[in-house]
């Protein structure tokens, strides 16, 4: 949760010196949904994650470095630093794509849950998504089919209660958790921000997805601290709603866990790994217009 932190304070930084030539969405206040639910996971098992997804990249195992280079341009990125945050794909940690498209991870996760059956495998996916999310079509016709198959597939609602710029309450009808109940589906409501509570309550739905037991829906609450994208002022909501969330910040409340020498040498060996990964990045080449067609075409 650490170097998720400080992997996205340093790349808003280097948005506001210029550095990061599109788009961001931090993720900061949600770590612990993202390192929570992939806590118990092997390389082998699947994530989907969104356009907001930077945290569930670094818990899947992404090297900072080369996200970091993605993110500010450079060739060393992992699409060459053509993509940036949304273009996220790296299939051999089962990181099975970040996406600019609301909604669109969760028809990629049926299919990935659906090879896993056929190839036996006692894999599982584990598909991230916003509460926005849950009013596409796509949506529906996820859990419809990931329920009808038995699919080893974790549903996580990462519910930062904003859509976009409208507060979910004017957005998102009955209960999230709740959505997967007709389709016989169980599901659980966590608290996003106790990180241990998410790693159990995604090890128990996992364990279930394991066993042929079919999908789980859980709804994680949390808090995105930012605006929707950087440099978006957030005037749509209160200050005393965000200083609310921030004194439940899920870094603080893990911290009590350890002891005041282990909490200062991780967040010494953090800042090394971040500034490591800063130098990578920065000492890699800016992507240029001659690597636009590499990788487009098959060539025969
Ligand atoms: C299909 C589609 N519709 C609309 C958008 C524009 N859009 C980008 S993010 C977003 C809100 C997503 O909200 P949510 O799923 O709750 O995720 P969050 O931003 O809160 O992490 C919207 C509507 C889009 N990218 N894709």
């Amino acid at each position: 949760m650490r170097l998720s932190r400080r992997f996205e304070e340093t790349v808003h930084d280097q948005f506001h010196e210029g550095q990061v030539p599109g788009p961001l969405h931090l993720s900061i206040g949600q770590e612990a949904v993202a390192i929570g639910a992939c806590e118990g996971l092997r390389v082998s098992d699947a994530i989907l994650s969104t356009h907001r997804g930077h945290h569930h990249c670094l818990a899947k195992g992404a090297s900072p470095g080369r996200l970091m280079a993605e993110l500010l341009g450079r060739t060393a990125g992992y699409s060459r630093g053509r993509g940036g945050s949304m273009h996220v794909a790296i299939p051999s940690i089962g990181l099975l794509g970040t996406n600019g498209i609301v909604g669109a991870g969760l028809p990629i996760a049926t299919g990935a849950a659906y090879a896993m059956q056929v190839q036996e495998r006692d894999d599982v996916c584990v598909c991230f998504f916003g509460e926005g999310a849950t009013g596409t079509g796509a949506f529906g016709e996820a859990i419809n089919i990931a329920a009808l198959w038995q699919l080893p597939l974790v549903f996580v609602c990462e519910n930062n209660q904003y859509v976009e710029l409208t507060p979910q309450e004017l957005h998102v009808a009955g209960e999230i958790w709740r959505r997967g109940e007709s389709f016989g589906m169980p599901g659980e409501r966590v608290d996003g921000n106790d990180v241990g509570a998410v790693a159990d309550a995604v090890a128990t739905a996992v364990a279930r997805a394991r066993d042929g037991e079919g999908p789980t829906m859980i709804e994680a609450l949390t808090y995105r601290w930012f605006g929707h994208y950087a440099g978006d002022q957030a005037a749509y909501r209160e200050d005393e709603e965000v200083q609310r969330w921030r004194t439940l910040d899920p870094l603080v409340r893990s911290r009590a866990a350890l002891s005041d020498a282990d909490a200062g040498a991780l967040d010494a060996s953090v800042e090394d790994e971040i500034a490591a990964a800063l130098a990578f990045a920065l000492e890699s080449p800016i992507t240029g217009p001659d690597a636009l067609a590499v990788d487009h075409l098959a060539t025969v």
